[in-house]
């Protein structure tokens, strides 16, 4: 019946020494501590002295100066967010900011069609790519148009949509979007490729088209085999459909909750919203006092069953998948499985910082963690 339980507690050794290798000392610990006492953290790895003596040794001074917890780092954010703000990764060799992945719309090139509908068009390219996804951990990505997550696409209901995929990478790729479309587009190989589609090979192009429908906060990946690798390596993207009546206007984000296996166990050692891990601890995200925020939340994490959204100090509208115009609840904390995703509408009443991060603790602490700073 199934397969053998992993034990949590050695899972988590192993997560936590290969961090403490990497990227802990300077980032992933002082969250750690700030989440859980101290001795219980180091009880918390697997009870036993010395893993935390190992923590200890390789997180050198940080572990002395989070014990401080008081005060506030030189960039003002409270101590306990960490770490050394000047350490980063290189946004510039990643070719994308995680910062301006929230904001970035692909709305294709638009033209009318006889009869007034409106034909959209994508350029999509998979390309491999190395990717930093937290300070010094370089990860070898597989990506669509150079950036994890992929382009986000944007569309409005009853459109025409044709994404032109040119598979520019060493292995074969598809891209498979959640919507409603015919089986010949549907990404999934074996099925179509009498027809050009199904798997798209190295250095071939395939059209997808379909009509926009739902509306609603949705997803694209690969779909080719093995999936969680395809997907984990970095193959999704947001595919945001707007309802044809519009929305209230709102200051809109994408949040793609991802994840990355960097020693290849089938377990993630960094946890991230747009890919970099405490990338929105380092840079809050500025937000306006009193305007309506709205966030497409899409979890594309791999190897994890679920993932979750929790802000401090606000509650929010949740619209599952977007496809209602009306919130199904008031709640501060949403859980999403995988490929699952929401749209969340919230206003900050008073200025400040507000911490937002996975609910899951041991994502957290692995750099899923952020905070809004309403001005
Ligand atoms: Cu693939």
């Amino acid at each position: 019946m199934g397969k053998p339980k992993q034990d949590p507690e050695r899972r988590g050794v192993s997560r936590r020494k290969l961090l403490a290798g990497g990227f802990a000392a300077t980032a992933a610990l002082p969250v750690l501590h700030e989440l859980i006492p101290h001795r219980g953290l180091h009880h918390a790895l697997d009870g036993s002295e010395p893993a935390a003596a190992a923590m200890s040794e390789h997180a050198g001074m940080q572990m002395g100066a989070v014990s401080e917890h008081a005060g506030h780092s030189s960039n003002g954010l409270p101590l306990h967010a960490g770490f050394d703000p000047a350490t980063d990764v290189d946004h510039e060799a990643n070719g994308f900011n995680p910062t301006e992945i929230l904001r970035d719309f692909d709305w294709g090139e638009t033209r009318r069609l006889p009869g007034g509908r409106t034909l959209r068009e994508f350029t999509i390219v998979a390309q491999d790519r190395e990717i930093e996804v937290a300070p010094g951990v370089k990860y070898a990505a597989w990506t669509y148009n150079g950036r994890v997550p992929g382009p986000t696409l944007r569309c409005v209901e009853g459109d025409r949509v044709r994404i032109r995929f040119t598979n520019g990478s060493t292995h074969p790729h598809t891209m498979h979007f959640h919507g409603i479309h015919s089986a010949f587009m549907d990404g999934m190989p074996g099925i179509g490729e009498a027809k050009g589609g199904g798997q798209v090979d190295p250095g071939e192009s395939f059209d997808y088209e379909f009509d926009a429908e739902p509306f609603g906060t949705h997803l694209y990946h690969c779909h080719v085999s093995p999936l969680a690798a395809h997907i984990a390596k970095g193959l999704y993207g947001g595919f945001i459909i707007d309802p044809k009546q519009g929305r209230e206007p709102a200051d809109e984000m994408v949040m793609v909750m991802n994840g990355f296996d960097t020693n290849f166990d089938a377990l993630n050692e960094v946890y991230a919203v747009n890919t970099v891990g405490f990338h929105f601890q380092r840079h809050p995200i500025q937000v306006k006092r009193d305007e309506l925020l709205r966030i497409h939340l899409i979890n594309a994490l791999e190897y994890d069953p679920v993932n979750s959204f929790h802000v401090h100090g606000n509650f929010f509208d949740y619209y599952p998948t977007g496809t209602s115009l009306q919130p199904s609840e008031l709640t501060d904390i949403v859980i999403q499985g995988q490929g699952q995703r929401g749209m969340l509408e919230m206003r900050f009443g008073r200025p400040g910082l507000y911490m937002f991060h996975a609910h899951v603790t041991e994502f957290t602490e692995l750099g899923w963690t952020g905070f809004f700073e309403v001005s």
